[in-house]
């Protein structure tokens, strides 16, 4: 008897709660709560940290979790770090859902820096029209160069007004279209595009909008993952779940 927790927050792990519910699995969807309103979804759902791996530890031995699925996003290092752990310590199984990373296409200018510290020490120069579609968590970061116009895009309206002297705020969530950030970019004159390598297609529309509008792209490159197995589509994970190893829950001992 399957008893699934999966570690979601991403488009992928939306879609694979679909499938779960549809063939009744009994599954969880765990969320960090970083938004005010997440996703409601077609299985049961959690919200908030477990309290490191102990916590983690303790979450799946006191809930029979027989198989454990991190869909969180490329750039959520700690989460995956925490439940390759937790899984070596308890014996449940273990994949993750990921999406492959973006690779620069025909036309893309993409500068690729290796995290949030290197994208902001490639905006050091003369003030430009920056989109900085990076969400709310990093934004303070690069109050280090003031002289810009940031373009920034929350999902939630912040509590208080982000420290950067020059910016415009646009309140809204993913999956962007095409047509809208391209729309977006051009009303707002965007010279230059800082992006996080998310891969799939909730976050790619503004790359793609740059592409076209011939503008230059700071490329975030992902965070090092610890070594675990990585599917790409949610089927595979139907299947894994089909012919993984039965972990101790699920031999109910
Ligand atoms: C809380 C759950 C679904 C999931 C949809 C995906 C696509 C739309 C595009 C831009 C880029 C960004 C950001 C983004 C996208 C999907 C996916 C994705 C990027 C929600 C959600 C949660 C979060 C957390 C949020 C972060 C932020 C990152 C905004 C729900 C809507 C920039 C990542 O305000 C904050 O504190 C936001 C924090 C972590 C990154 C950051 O550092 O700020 N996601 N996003 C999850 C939780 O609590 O566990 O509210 O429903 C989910 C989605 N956002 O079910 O269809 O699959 O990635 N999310 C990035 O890719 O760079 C926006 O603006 O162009
Ligand atoms: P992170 O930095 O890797 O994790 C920090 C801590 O947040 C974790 O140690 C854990 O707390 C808690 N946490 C993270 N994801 C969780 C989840 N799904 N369920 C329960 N607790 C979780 O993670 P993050 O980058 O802040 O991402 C948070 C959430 O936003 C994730 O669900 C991720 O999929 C989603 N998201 C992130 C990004 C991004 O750019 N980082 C983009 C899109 C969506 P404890 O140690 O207390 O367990």
């Amino acid at each position: 008897m399957h008893n699934i927790l999966l570690l979601g927050g991403t488009s992928q792990a939306s879609a694979l709660a679909r499938l779960l519910a549809d063939q009744g699995i009994a599954a969880t969807l765990s969320y960090a709560g970083r938004t005010d309103k997440p996703m409601s979804q077609p299985i049961a759902v959690r919200v908030g940290g477990f309290g490191g791996v102990a916590g983690l530890v303790d979450y799946l031995l006191g809930h029979r979790v027989t198989h454990l699925i991190d869909a969180t996003h490329p750039f959520a290092a700690t989460m995956s770090a925490h439940a390759v752990e937790a899984a070596r310590l308890t014996g449940v199984a273990h994949v993750t859902l990921t999406r492959p990373a973006w690779r620069a296409e025909e036309g893309d200018r993409w500068t690729h820096v290796p995290d949030i510290a290197g994208a902001v020490a490639a905006l050091a120069g003369p003030p430009r029209r920056v989109m900085l579609a990076l969400g709310r968590m990093h934004v303070d970061a690069f109050a280090a160069q003031p002289q810009h116009h940031y373009l920034l895009r929350f999902v939630d309206a912040p509590s208080e007004p982000p420290r950067l002297p020059h910016h415009s705020l646009i309140v809204d969530r993913g999956p962007f279209a095409l047509e809208g950030d391209r729309e977006l970019m051009q009303a707002h004159a965007i010279d230059l595009v800082v992006t996080k390598n998310a891969g799939g297609t909730g976050a790619q529309a503004k790359i793609i909008a740059a592409r076209q509008l011939n503008l230059p792209v700071l490329m975030i490159d992902r965070p090092a993952l610890p070594a675990r197995t990585e599917l790409h589509a949610p089927d595979d994970v139907m299947h894994w779940l089909d012919h993984a190893a039965p972990s101790v829950a699920d031999r109910g001992v």
